[in-house]
């Protein structure tokens, strides 16, 4: 039977795609694969990790790391290496995945859209979330890969203040999404969060749903589609989470 097989932020983490990949018995050109984004940054090799990924014949959706590389790739593309290392800024770890990918990987990240519909799973996968106040037409695409909480005032924010996006989501459709490593798994009535921190020394997540199923609404049979694989070490220190980092 085909499946799809959806999985968590990467960040890096090359090996244990791999690794979940082999877990899942993924079977290239049935199964479908579908990466909830940042695949980038953090993680050991970025390179790796895109590679693997476009290798498996993965689908995925923009996140906000794939998207810093990506800014200085497009002032690359335009004006030369020199110029977008003086005038766009990069972190350290945003520096170095720059350096680990190839040219076919930055044209693959920037092929990325910012939401799948899979309409016969009635599912939505996107990086970070979306904002339940408005249609899924008129998101703003920023939002699409930073949101983490709604605040006090209904209003969408990057940070963990207010509540998780995802418990305010009243569906109909049911959102797969990633970005959240700080609130980690997540198992909403309408929202399914699968970013386990694998960069972080966690583990790295999947969703696994047969041809045409939809993510079930009962969480112990939800669980029971889950598949994870353990990070083979600590990668990177937890920050806060509360940043646009
Ligand atoms: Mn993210």
């Amino acid at each position: 039977m085909a499946r799809t097989i959806i999985v968590g932020d990467v960040h890096g983490c090359g090996d244990e795609l791999g690794d979940l990949l082999d877990t899942t018995r993924y079977a290239q050109g049935s199964d479908r694969l579908i990466l909830v984004g940042d695949l980038v940054a953090r993680g050991p090799d970025s390179g790796l990790a895109v590679r693997r990924a476009r290798d498996a014949g993965a689908l995925a959706v923009r996140g906000n790391h794939d998207e810093k590389v990506l800014v200085w790739w497009r002032a690359a593309t335009a004006h030369g290496k020199g110029v977008a290392d003086r005038k766009i800024k990069l972190s350290d770890r945003h520096r170095t995945a720059v350096g680990q990918l190839a040219e076919e990987d930055f044209r693959w990240l920037a092929s990325l859209p910012l939401v799948r519909s899979l309409a016969s799973h009635n599912l939505i996968v996107v990086h970070a979330g979306i904002d339940p106040r408005a249609p899924l037409d008129e998101q703003d695409p920023a939002m699409l890969m930073n949101i983490r909480s709604i605040d006090e005032h209904s209003r969408p924010t990057r940070t963990l203040d207010g509540l998780a996006w995802a418990k305010v989501w009243g569906g109909p459709a049911h959102v797969v999404f990633g970005h959240d490593a700080r609130r980690g798994l997540q198992l909403e009535a309408f929202a399914t969060g699968l970013d386990t921190g694998c960069c972080y020394g966690r583990e790295l997540t999947s969703l696994v749903l047969d041809d045409d199923e939809e993510v079930p609404l009962d969480i112990a049979q939800r669980k029971k589609r889950l598949v994870t694989v353990p990070a083979r070490a600590v990668h990177c220190p937890m920050g806060d989470g509360n940043g646009p980092e």
